[in-house]
């Protein structure tokens, strides 16, 4: 952990963050307004498979982007949905935080930590960077 706080309030997040944009970074931002150490768990490759996502990005390269995002200090791999409670334990978690496109899923979390929302940035999603990539290779083939 790069913090050296005697008590740093330690954050956590969940997400696949697959090609990384402007909508995850300003959520880093501002999820690090409220914590001195952000941790974030990101979907393995093949949790994504279970959340119906196949992300573009391999869980190497959305790590790599997370922790080059200056906004986030620890990254570990998200393999289950039920994994919330153990992790928030297992790291003194203080705060945990979503985008409010989850609001109001992970209350029951509030047991162990004070839960979050902060909201989404509107306009932007890694479906629709994949559909305007995908739309954009099928017209270079033609
Ligand atoms: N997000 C955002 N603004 C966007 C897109 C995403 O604020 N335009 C937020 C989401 O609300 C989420 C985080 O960025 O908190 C990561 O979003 P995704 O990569 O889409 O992850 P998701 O599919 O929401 O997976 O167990 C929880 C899941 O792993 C969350």
């Amino acid at each position: 952990m790069k913090n050296n706080k005697p008590n740093p309030v330690i954050g956590i997040t969940y997400g696949t963050y697959d090609l990384f944009h402007i909508g995850h970074k300003r959520l880093l931002r501002r999820i690090k307004k409220y914590c001195d150490v952000l941790i974030v768990y990101a979907s393995s490759d093949e949790f994504n498979l279970i959340k119906g996502k196949k992300s573009f990005d391999n869980f190497e390269i959305r790590k790599r982007n997370l922790l080059n995002s200056n906004y986030v200090d620890e990254v570990y791999k998200e393999e289950k949905w039920d994994q919330k409670k153990q992790d928030i334990l297992r790291h003194n978690i203080n705060i945990f935080i979503m985008g409010s496109d989850w609001k109001g899923k992970f209350d029951d979390l509030n047991e162990y930590c004070e839960v979050k929302y902060l909201k989404r940035t509107p306009f932007i999603s890694s479906t629709k960077l994949k559909k305007k990539i995908t739309k954009k290779n099928e017209k270079n083939k033609l």
